[in-house]
């Protein structure tokens, strides 16, 4: 759907592995005629030709009719309509040579298909009625997920959870728009009840709809992860406990201070969400004009971030700066360690965690912590419908504000013609979400950010 001449049956051909060398490489094709469009650069062409559905060839491509051997491939030949796309396709599994790749895709070429553009076997998926919008971008959401738990929540949406809550609330809203005709095309006295009693029913879809809307931020945070700051005054441990975090030598830890003089980032993974660790320089006063612009880099970092993790040196107790910073921070937003416990009799004050950068002892629990405080509540990957596309997210903030409308509206004896306006706009809204009412712009935008190949 590239634009109104869009041809969705034009053969496409595209390598849906990355380019470099690798064991192997598969390179997608799907479109009119593409069975035997392979089978005519293909060894034993008939076996292609005759080949059932869901099925493997071996054999070689060919340089053309008559050409040289390419590759030594197999193919999985697909036939209409049991394929990803819905179309016959063949898919090549060849050697992972970049120059070989680029030799069967020229040859390709040569048989009538084009490059596939960004998304467009999941496009032609979705065209064919293969899968339904909410998959459609399950799809992407794989392939880019971060973490395990990313993972399975793209997965469970690819099998449908966001398309059934979104067809159940659907159905809801279809009885209530039915509630409202009957009243519009019999006159008053024939129809029993009144249309208030819809109102709980309303309030009901609101509110699931409202909690399935809520679950973005978890998704968001499973998929793009989150930003978390170490600070402290220098020698209070961060690069320790950076280090130990990271798993790996990273940063330099020395007693010298100042000896982070800029930021250190590292992506690790703390039950299951993608954290951003940034060890930054010690806040002090800066000894030179270099360690200064490492301070005010670390602070532009700090400020950035979802989340501080402040160390307090426990053999030295609280000092000025360490109150000044934690009087300056958003609690909730600003964790509190009370490092070096190993080497230090001080119990650590109320609302601080020990913690030992040194022997690790702690260090489970902060990492608790940090997901308690960037998580919020607990979802269970595979069991949750958990949304992660910014265009689900406001499709439902469209369909819950005119539901609000209907509500109000029908409060305030609007007339049920006027009412039933909002109904629709609410039930376009989720239709938009699965695809059923859509437009080549919502589908070129939303599928131009998918991987070549998919
Ligand atoms: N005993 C003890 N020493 C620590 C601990 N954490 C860090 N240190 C030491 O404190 C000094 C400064 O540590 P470093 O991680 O470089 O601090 P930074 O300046 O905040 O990055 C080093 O000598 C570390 O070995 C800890 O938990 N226990
Ligand atoms: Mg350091």
């Amino acid at each position: 759907m590239k634009d109104l001449a869009y041809n969705p049956d034009e053969p496409i051909v595209a390598l849906a592995t990355p380019w470099g060398e690798s064991a192997l490489a598969v390179i997608r094709t799907s479109g009119e005629g593409s069975i035997d469009r392979v089978a005519g650069i293909f060894s034993a062409p008939e076996s292609v030709r005759r080949s059932p559905g869901n099925a493997m060839v071996l054999g070689e491509l060919l340089d053309g009719a008559e050409g040289a051997p390419l590759d030594q491939v197999v193919l999985a030949v697909y036939r209409a309509p049991r394929s990803y796309t819905g179309q016959e396709c063949v898919e090549i599994f060849c050697h992972g040579s970049p120059p070989g790749i680029q030799a069967i895709l020229a040859a390709l070429k040569g048989r009538g298909f084009r490059d596939a553009g960004p998304g467009e076997f999941t496009l032609r998926a979705f065209l064919n009625r293969k899968m339904d919008l909410t998959r459609a971008e399950a799809v992407q959401e794989i392939v880019r997920s971060k973490s395990k738990e990313a993972h399975a929540m793209a997965l469970h949406r690819l099998s449908g959870a966001i398309e059934k809550r979104i067809g159940a609330a659907k159905e809801r809203i279809a009885r209530l728009m039915a509630a409202i005709e009957v009243r519009l095309d019999y006159p008053e006295d024939e129809v029993e009840g009144e249309i208030e009693a819809v109102l709980p029913e309303l309030a009901a879809i609101r509110s699931d709809l409202r909690g399935l809307q809520a679950t973005y931020r978890t998704g968001r945070i499973y998929q793009e992860g989150v930003r978390v700051a170490l600070c402290g005054r220098t020698n209070a441990g961060k690069s320790s406990l950076f280090n130990l975090l990271a798993r790996e030598e990273r940063s330099i830890v020395s007693e010298i201070h100042g000896t982070t003089r800029d930021y250190i980032e590292a992506w690790i993974t703390i039950e299951g969400i993608p954290v951003g660790l940034y060890d930054t320089a010690g806040l002090r006063s800066p000894g030179d004009a270099v360690e200064a612009e490492g301070i005010r880099r670390s602070e532009r970092v700090i400020e950035s971030c979802d989340l501080v993790v402040y160390l307090v040196d426990a053999t030295l107790g609280m000092t000025a700066e360490d109150v000044e910073f934690l009087a300056s921070r958003d609690e909730e937003r600003c964790v509190r360690v009370w490092n070096k416990v190993d080497a230090s009799s001080a119990p650590a004050p109320s609302g601080f965690l020990p913690l030992s950068a040194l022997d690790a002892s702690g260090a489970p629990e902060l990492a608790s912590e940090i997901k308690r405080r960037v998580a919020g509540r607990e979802v269970s990957p595979s069991a949750d419908a958990v949304i992660d596309s910014a265009r689900q997210h406001d499709l439902i903030e469209r369909c819950v504000e005119a539901l609000g409308n209907v509500e109000s509206g029908i409060a305030i004896g609007m007339p049920l013609d006027a009412v039933a306006l909002d109904v629709r706009e609410a039930l376009d809204a989720l239709g938009e979400i699965t695809g059923e009412v859509t437009t080549a712009d919502i589908l070129n935008s939303m599928f131009s950010s998918f991987c070549v190949g998919k």
